[in-house]
């Protein structure tokens, strides 16, 4: 593919308002945003979605920057690759480190569509025009969590999820229930509870929510597995599914009806394609999710979610819900419950050179 250098850009950009879950509170995200650039000049995109401290996975920017330096990219210097689908040989030698590899991935797959002037969703095998798009209310009180549903309906959202966690479940899916009786409405618990509270869950299944994110730990496939039998309401699986092994053990255990898909999570696109198709053959549910994340990854996000399977709305949404401006030239813009694909070469946006000035902190360029 003829790698020439690599740039990594750490940035740094205040959120709108804060996002609130039970493990942790967002005020201002931290990122990395990679380019791969070949011979040509032609440049890959891809984004670190990994947070300032390990509350959701493991990884952190720190750890993500410290594996790209130090490992990923002297690897890529002593096995470059023809195709991106060779990746996953040799990124297969380092242990983990979803995200930095993720990074990797997408840059190296958003430059190999550009290089054959085709759109990455093509390149996958996509064919939706415009993906399904759906919003996200973090934990707050009631009223607060009913206004921001408001506010989101009526920009044009069709799908909600609400963040839950002990204490603050029952009664405000209740209240949002009574106030929007027809909206898909879905709540990610982020592991807040144990099968201990199995008959407290099975009081939401009286509220016709779409499904139940990760309710239970993230080593908890078994647990999912005894949960789902005791509760109508289908459990989807997020920070559970990191690997697709992880997949064929939660398909064969019965823990979920429904996997959320992140590029990051995973380790990139190799990966998800893997469980994409595992989901596909076994009749689990799919939809993309989210990283409150810079318009890199959503973009990519978006070109993931153009495969037919993506069948339920996901974490996909305007540029504007969580940022001021963002860090690419046009920005994601969801409306009616959709987000249009973009048709330019790879993931068809590029960055935004005066944002990412402003909320640069460090570059830092590798030759190949
Ligand atoms: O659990 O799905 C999650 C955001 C950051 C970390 C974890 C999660 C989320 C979201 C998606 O809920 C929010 C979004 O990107 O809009
Ligand atoms: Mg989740």
């Amino acid at each position: 593919m003829n790698i020439k250098k690599i740039r990594i850009h750490t940035i740094s950009m205040p959120l709108k308002k804060p996002f609130v879950t039970h493990l942790q509170k967002v005020e201002n995200r931290e990122g990395m945003i990679i380019e791969v650039e070949d011979r040509e000049g032609i440049i890959g995109l891809g984004e670190v979605v990994a947070f300032s401290t390990p509350w959701y996975t493991e990884e952190t920017v720190r750890t993500c920057f410290h594996m790209l330096k130090d490992v990923l990219i002297p690897l890529l210097r002593r096995r470059p690759v023809s195709h991106p689908e060779e990746l996953q040989k040799v990124f297969d030698t380092v242990r983990g480190n979803a995200m930095a590899k993720a990074s990797m991935e997408m840059a190296v797959w958003d430059l190999y569509a550009r290089q054959k002037e085709k759109p990455l969703w093509s390149v996958i095998g996509g064919t939706r025009e415009k993906v399904l798009a759906g919003a996200v209310v973090g934990n707050a009180t009631v009223e607060g969590m009913i206004a921001h549903t408001q506010e989101l309906v009526d920009e044009g959202y069709e799908r909600i999820k609400i963040k839950i966690s002990k204490g603050s479940d029952i009664e405000v899916i209740r209240a949002l229930r009574n106030e929007f009786p027809h909206l898909q409405l879905l709540a990610d618990a982020n592991s807040a509870y144990t099968l201990k509270d199995t008959e407290h869950l099975r009081n939401l299944d009286e509220f016709r929510l779409e499904m139940i994110e990760q309710p239970l730990g993230v080593d908890d496939l078994v647990e999912h597995a005894i949960l789902q039998k005791e509760l109508q309401t289908p459990i989807c699986l997020d920070e559970s599914i990191v690997t697709p092994h992880d997949m064929k053990s939660a398909i064969h255990l019965g823990s979920c009806g429904v996997v959320n898909i992140k590029l990051g999570r995973v380790g990139g696109y190799n990966a998800a394609l893997d469980i994409y198709r595992l989901c596909q053959e076994n009749g689990i549910r799919l939809w993309c999710g989210g990283m409150i994340e810079f318009g890199v990854s959503r973009a990519h996000n978006i070109s993931l979610a153009t495969l037919e399977g993506f069948s339920i709305p996901g974490d996909i949404s305007s540029s504007l819900k969580y940022w001021d401006e963002d860090i690419i030239d046009t920005p994601i813009i969801a409306s009616s419950g959709y987000v249009k694909r973009f048709d330019k070469s790879g993931i068809g946006v590029d960055l935004n050179q005066k944002r990412l000035k402003e909320v640069c902190e460090n570059t830092e360029e590798y030759l190949l």
